[in-house]
């Protein structure tokens, strides 16, 4: 890591930001490029960037409607884990939690991965047995898992009521103490930086309108700034991506759904760690600027609105309460929401698309953040040798007619 002394710190605190160098060149678009990716979130640019170090592409676009991590990837709640059920599912989530451990390193920012460890609650005997065989799972799977009693509980979370009277009795926790949480902003800022010193243009504020598609092959894509040619084109779009799909003629099994999220008034420490509880749907951390990050479950009906309805935000307020009843007078500072990709097996579909050079990174549903590096690596090795990445195989958009699903629904760890 670059050094910076405390008063150069300081310096830049106190300054009007005026003559900070910028993170990544804003470039015209060229008109034509080797690889162009739709969707500058984490896994676009994640992908950007391993396309130019692992694969040597240089002429790679990433081309983003709004602006980089204005999606998915700066609206969610940072929460990185690999507690997933299917060897498949963990070969890939702890490969993406084991670069997220280097990942300030590897590319020279401080996305603030904090390994503070991530509970999830069982409140009544089925779900400590759900949680154990989980933990087994995981375990069999060579990743960490421990099963808490609810004293442990209690030490690691003194603010949660863990007494027997509680609306919902905490039992004990399934924890894996490496997973944790990273600022979601500066892993697109970091992959963003890293991909522009590679060569990558980044293009915000263009919108992909539609594809060059002859006999079958991806020739380019049309944009709002001019079309544009490519060979092979990449969406990761994440609740968009039947729109796009639409655009070049085929269909994806993914329903848009809106989850929301919101963040309380800054408090003084009052949790270090992460607490999941799928029964009472809500969840919650506290940032390092001390606001409780919450959320709940899915608002259950298709929408492209960023916003998230009143009645899922009072639920996931009440179950957040019932859990923290000293939390009852903290109020609500900010709300708001994304549009998740939800693919009916919950779990990501990373590979070929129907037409010859399009592919996909899609159906990363409310879980989609702890999945960057991983995505973004194997979203590279695709569209480079095209041909899946041992860690991406199982999730091909084939497996549904395959009927190979991969049904991780039960780890999103909230309601879904
Ligand atoms: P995005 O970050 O959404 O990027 C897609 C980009 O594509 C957007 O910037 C969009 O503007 C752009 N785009 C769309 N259409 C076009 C077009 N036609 N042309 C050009 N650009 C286009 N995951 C976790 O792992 N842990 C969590 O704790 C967690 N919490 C969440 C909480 C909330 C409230 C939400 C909404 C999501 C949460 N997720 C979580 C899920 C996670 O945020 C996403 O799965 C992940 O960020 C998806 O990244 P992405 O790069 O695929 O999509
Ligand atoms: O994937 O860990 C997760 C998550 C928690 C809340 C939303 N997504």
């Amino acid at each position: 890591m670059r050094g910076y002394s405390a008063l150069a710190i300081a310096r830049n605190a106190l300054s009007d930001h005026a003559h900070w160098p910028q993170a990544w060149r804003s470039p015209e678009p060229q008109t034509a490029y080797d690889a162009i990716i739709v969707g500058g979130g984490g896994h676009g640019l994640a992908c950007a960037y391993y396309l130019a170090k692992e694969h040597g592409l240089r002429r790679v676009a990433v081309l983003e409607k709004g602006w980089l991590g204005g999606g998915n990837t700066g609206r969610n709640t940072t929460i990185i884990r690999s507690n997933y059920f299917y060897a498949s599912s963990a070969a890939f989530y702890d490969f993406a939690l084991r670069q997220y451990e280097g990942l300030s390193r590897e590319l020279n920012f401080n996305i603030m991965f904090s390994p503070r460890g991530v509970l999830v609650l069982s409140h009544t005997r089925h779900d400590l047995e759900m949680n154990r065989r989980v933990a087994n799972a995981m375990r069999l799977n060579g990743i960490d898992a421990d099963l808490i009693s609810r004293d442990e509980v209690k030490r690691l979370a003194p603010a949660l009521d863990c007494s027997p009277t509680a609306r919902f009795p905490v039992l004990g926790a399934l924890i894996q103490r490496r997973a944790g949480t990273a600022r979601h902003d500066a892993v697109a800022w970091a992959y963003a930086r890293a991909a522009d010193a590679l060569g990558v243009d980044i293009i915000q504020s263009c919108e992909v309108t539609g594809f060059q598609i002859e006999r079958g092959r991806v020739r380019g894509v049309e944009t709002s700034r001019g079309p544009i040619q490519a060979p092979k084109v990449a969406i990761a779009v994440a609740g968009h991506s039947s729109v796009l799909a639409e655009k070049a003629g085929f269909r994806l099994p993914i329903i848009s759904y809106a989850l929301q999220a919101m963040v309380s008034e800054p408090l003084k420490p009052v949790l270090d760690t992460v607490v999941l509880s799928p029964a009472t749907g809500a969840y919650l951390s506290q940032s390092d600027k001390g606001e409780l990050v919450i959320g709940g479950g899915l608002d259950l009906y298709p929408s492209y609105a960023q916003r998230g309805g009143l009645p899922v935000n009072e639920t996931t307020v009440a179950g957040m309460l019932s859990m923290f009843p000293s939390l009852s007078r903290v109020r609500q500072l900010r709300q708001w929401a994304g549009i998740c990709d939800v693919s009916p097996d919950s779990s990501p579909i990373l590979g070929k698309s129907p037409i010859e050079g399009i592919y996909l990174s899609t159906g990363w549903g409310t879980g989609g953040f702890k999945a960057i590096p991983a995505g973004g690596y194997c979203l590279a090795h695709t569209l480079a040798r095209d041909e899946p990445h041992a860690l991406n195989a199982a999730f091909g958009l084939d497996r549904f007619v395959r009927n190979a699903l991969v049904d991780e629904a039960g780890a999103a760890s909230i309601p879904h």
